[in-house]
């Protein structure tokens, strides 16, 4: 079974088609797809451990591929927290204060599904292997600084499961 599992602070499910937040203004959203695996993200046609280099202030559609054979996390975030040796989290979330829209394409039961959703806080994604979750948001001007995608699935982040972010 594929499926998608969200924790978020607030959702807001829309049906299938519905006009988005931001309209059909998806031209000026750079699209760039980033690549899930054991135990790595890697930005597609960048070379594994090359950092995502986000512009402030720009309109983005990430596009997070589960390539790999598990379940994994998306989180975006900085000063990881740690607890005996073992990582759970982040303090910080990068689109703590951004609405995000999310669409995923999955299977569930055999059948296809699509979903679409406005979510304002986002800190955590999960996605089952074959899930590809977009997520598009415009990056706040205080967002400059560097960042890190990690996946807190127990021993995937201390496996490398995570990628420097840097905002200019
Ligand atoms: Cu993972």
């Amino acid at each position: 079974m594929r499926s998608i599992r969200l924790l978020l602070p607030f959702l807001l499910l829309l049906p299938c088609g519905a006009a988005l937040a931001h309209g059909d203004d998806d031209h000026d959203a750079i699209e760039v797809r980033i690549l899930m695996g054991e135990m790595y993200f890697q930005v597609d046609g960048q070379a594994k451990g090359e950092p995502l280099r986000l512009q402030a202030g720009q309109d983005y559609q990430l596009i997070f591929d589960n390539v790999g054979a598990m379940i994994h996390e998306v989180l975006i975030g900085r000063d990881p927290v740690a607890e005996n040796g073992r990582y759970s989290g982040y303090r910080k979330h990068l689109l703590a204060n951004v609405s995000v829209e999310i669409a995923a394409d999955t299977v569930i039961d055999g059948r296809k599904r699509a979903m679409k959703a406005v979510a304002f806080g986002l800190e955590e994604l999960y996605a089952d292997p074959g899930v590809k979750l977009a997520l598009r948001f415009e990056l706040p001007a205080e967002a400059k600084g560097r960042w890190e995608i990690g996946c807190f699935i127990p021993g995937h982040y201390e496996g490398g499961m995570k990628l420097d972010v840097i905002v200019e």
